[in-house]
């Protein structure tokens, strides 16, 4: 079944024109990124040549998707902007709260006793506003969306970072804040600063040992956790059509680990294949008919160092498989280096578990070619001396999987199934022994391994690989194993090797599920009751955030100085506190316990220094707050790298932090403290940070007259009574101040929203009449100019002509400001 065929009907229709226009104002060939983002205007978005990495754009997005870790935060705020309904496609998936401890079934069931409060609220806001809901064990969202709704040349935003995942279906896909999903729901305009272009170039074919997912790690590697930062990455090449459309999604998803905004392909025959194969054979057809407008012109391809900001060329053919990690996703290693890396550093080689799925991995291909090594382990005799376990990312996939057989072979090797959803990847795993702290290893095929993580052992070394090479490693149970190159030793004492991994790209069956886990909603949702118990501890209403009192912010204390990686992770830990998303005040109690406390190196502990004494981060921020202080977090790079949870942003905005000042930002936090009503500022010069002492008390001077581009200053009162002074920059435009000022973006809305319903309705039908009298005038005069133009090739003479035909309609006022306008559009056209 396709959803929303008519929405993409009409954006095909109105594609080709859109891109024309858009090349015109472009002056040359486009990438693909580019055709999507154009053709993606908000109807009140002037077209020009925007400025890459400089305009701020408004995008009308053809959908969103939220996950239920981020969608209580996020429906908890759509509610209180009084919409009836969702103005676009909209989509929960429950994937994130799902512990995986014993295995599919018992673990669904234990989520479905512990978190049913948060699922119905869930199911019944979808259901009042008009969402799509898909139930606990129905898969991870973004395999549900790229199963269901991702489709060539569109544009969707979700609140989940991994959103990026269905540039695999040739979308641009944006991770964001559920502000943002706010905004597209309630019919507005969506703001993004346009991006960047990095191009990669990929030759060659895949082979043997490596796959989709190495392309990604060896990307990550070149352009590390910061490398993509407001850039889209568009993969193109021989190499891009010749993978499957899975394994596309596979390096887009990852994409997020280098923080850019998103990454994307152009539709090729591997994505119409898995149209098909999905039941989407009608939006297959679709695209095929503007297929040249799914991908970048092709003079693009031809020279893309002309069209790009970077290009990056690499050839698949001769790709080694990498092992990226440990604590970052960029860290890559190739397999061939592996050894003498783990050896060098003393990352701990025994592997304790080898985990294969998540969102990003978890395609029929992944788990077929990681079956076909899975079976090589009885076929030689062997025994897997990790552990093993599996979490595939939709209930079709599964189904599907167990159909063909491989369920079965995993099981053979002592494997684990867990539920279709998020588990281990989020730290939702109930890992015996954890707790000990013990130094260890894991392998697994998801995207990220922070710190933590996985298991809350700060201790677990995680490294991540493709599906294949995580099952080769668990199977020998030794970071220094190298399946192309090695050999294991099997029970009967006799030396194999493992033959590389094959699998296909679709079930030759197709692809099959009984019970997808889809809710439809309500067609009316008007009496559709949502209820939120008030001594509830997993949710609570949102009260909207103070308004900026007008002044400076004088006598704020330094909460932290953040030494390091700080990723949202550290900000607003997962794992157990995943459980208070929806509860503002509770989910609080995480805020910054994972950072590095710059002064003492150590974590969860700062000065109060209102009694000098150290303490947990919250308890000091909640002693400032009783005492109406208002603080001041510091930062290094890259400060809220990963997750798009914006309960990284309004818990400090809860607890009375006012501002966060760090030597850089990931985009989505940048955006999420922005649309909190937070002051998100950069050092001007980065070894400022180190004039930041522990009992600073700071003032932020300038914010009387905050202005786009003007610096703030923040005054450090030491407390040697010594002064110091420092500017700061921050990325706020004229409407970001607003929010500011408001106290947030949703606090703007609201007030734009009730200062247009006051309007008195002779007022409003006053301006709809001008409105009217408007397009009529230009009409007369445009037809009037074109008739007196025609007459005549000379630019001069148009002019002169223009302006006397002018003279004679231009008698009413309206007329006339037209009539000047069209003037003067004909004398540009002379230059
Ligand atoms: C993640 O992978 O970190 C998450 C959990 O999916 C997050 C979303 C969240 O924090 O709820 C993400 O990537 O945005
Ligand atoms: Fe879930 Fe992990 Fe994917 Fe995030 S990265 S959506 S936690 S599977």
């Amino acid at each position: 079944m396709t959803f929303d065929l008519d929405m993409i009907k009409a954006l095909y229709a109105a594609m080709p024109g859109r891109i024309a226009k858009a090349r015109k104002a472009v002056g040359k060939p486009l990438t693909l990124s580019e055709k999507i983002l154009y053709s993606h205007l908000h109807s009140d978005q002037k077209l020009e040549n925007f400025g890459r990495g400089k305009s701020y754009v408004d995008f009308a997005p053809d959908r969103v998707a939220m996950q239920d870790a981020t969608a209580q935060m996020a429906l908890l705020q759509f509610m209180s902007a009084g919409r009836p309904k969702v103005a676009v496609p909209s989509t929960v998936h429950c994937d994130h709260l799902i512990v995986a401890k014993a295995g599919a079934k018992d673990d669904l069931t234990a989520a479905n006793n512990e978190s049913k409060e948060v699922f119905d609220f869930l199911a019944s806001v979808s259901n009042k506003y008009g969402i799509g809901f898909w139930k606990p064990g129905a898969g991870i969202i973004h395999q549900v969306v790229l199963e269901n709704y991702a489709f060539p040349g569109g544009m969707m935003i979700g609140t989940d970072s991994h959103t990026v995942n269905a540039g695999g279906l040739g979308m641009v896909a944006i991770g964001v804040g559920g502000a943002d999903a706010v905004d597209v729901m309630a019919g507005m305009a969506w703001e993004l600063k346009f991006p960047k272009l990095i191009g990669v170039k990929l030759t060659g074919k895949l082979n043997g040992w490596t796959s989709a997912k190495d392309v990604i790690l060896k990307v990550a590697g070149i352009l590390t956790v910061k490398g993509g930062t407001g850039a889209i990455v568009e993969y193109f090449g021989e190499g891009a059509t010749s993978m499957s459309c899975t394994g596309k999604g596979t390096i887009c998803n990852m994409g997020a680990e280098i923080g850019a905004t998103t990454s994307t392909f152009g539709y090729d025959e591997s994505m119409s294949r898995y149209l098909v194969a999905t039941g989407r054979a009608d939006v297959a057809k679709l695209a095929d008919k503007i297929k040249e407008h799914l991908t970048a012109d092709p003079e693009v391809y031809a020279s893309p160092e002309k069209y790009f900001d970077q290009v990056i060329e690499i050839n698949l053919s001769t790709l080694e498989p990498h092992l990226n990690g440990p604590f970052t996703p960029d860290l890559a290693t190739p397999l061939s280096k592996l050894k003498d890396e783990a050896i060098k550093n003393g990352w701990p080689t025994k592997i304790e578990v080898g985990l294969i799925g998540s969102c990003t991995n978890s395609s029929y291909e992944d788990i077929a070619r990681a079956a076909s090594l899975a079976k090589q382990v009885a076929d030689k005799g062997l025994k897997t001396k990790a552990e093993f376990t599996i979490t595939p990312g939709s209930e079709q996939v599964r189904y599907t999987i167990e159909r063909d057989g491989f369920i079965s072979t995993f099981d053979k090797i002592g494997a684990k199934v867990f539920a279709n959803a998020c588990g281990p990847c989020i730290g939702m795993w109930n890992r015996v022994g954890a707790d000990k702290k013990e130094k260890n290893t894991i392998v697994h095929s998801f995207n990220r391994n922070f710190q933590s993580r996985n298991d809350g052992n700060p201790n677990t070394y995680a490294f991540v690989g493709s599906p294949e090479l995580v099952t080769a490693l668990a199977i020998a149970g030794d970071l220094t194993f190298n399946p192309l190159t090695d050999y294991l030793t099997n029970e009967r004492g006799e030396k194999v090797k493992l033959e590389a991994p094959t699998g296909d790209e679709l079930p030759k069956k197709g692809f099959d599920v009984k019970d997808p886990g889809f809710q439809a909603p309500a067609k009316d949702g008007s009496k559709v009751k949502v209820s939120v118990s008030p001594t509830s501890d997993r949710l609570q209403l949102l009260a909207p955030f103070k308004p900026w009192e007008g002044t400076d912010l004088k006598g704020l204390r330094l909460l932290i100085k953040a030494k390091g990686k700080c990723t949202t992770d550290h900000i607003s830990m997962a794992g157990k506190w995943l459980k208070y998303r929806g509860h503002l005040d509770n989910i609080s109690n995480n805020l910054l316990i994972g950072a590095t406390n710059y002064f003492n190196e150590a974590i969860n502990s700062v000065k109060n220094n209102l009694t000098g004494a150290y303490d947990e981060v919250p308890k000091v921020q909640r002693a400032y707050k009783a005492k109406g202080i208002g603080s001041i977090v510091v930062g290094d790079e890259n400060y809220g790298e990963g997750s798009s949870r914006e309960h990284a942003a309004m818990e400090p905005r809860h607890l009375g932090v006012r501002a966060i000042l760090v030597k850089s930002f990931a985009r989505i936090h940048e955006t999420n403290l922005k649309k909190q009503g937070m002051l998100a500022l950069t050092f001007a010069n980065k070894a400022d940070y180190d004039k930041i002492r522990e009992d600073d008390v700071l003032d932020i001077v300038g914010l009387t007259k905050f202005a786009p581009e003007k610096q703030l200053e923040l005054v450090l009162n030491h407390s040697d009574g010594s002064k110091e002074s420092i500017m700061v920059n921050h990325t706020y435009n004229a409407n970001q101040i607003e929010w500011f000022k408001a106290g947030s973006a949703l606090n703007a809305m609201n007030a734009t929203k009730s200062s247009a319903g006051k309007a008195s309705a002779p007022k409003k039908k006053a301006t709809a009449k001008k409105a009217a009298k408007k397009t009529a005038a230009k009409k007369v005069v445009k037809k009037a100019v074109k008739k007196a133009a025609k007459k005549t090739t000379k630019p001069v003479a148009k002019k002169k002509a223009a302006k006397k035909v002018v003279k004679k309609v231009a008698k009413k006022k309206v007329v006339k400001k037209a009539a000047k306008k069209s003037v003067k559009k004909v004398a540009k056209k002379k230059k």
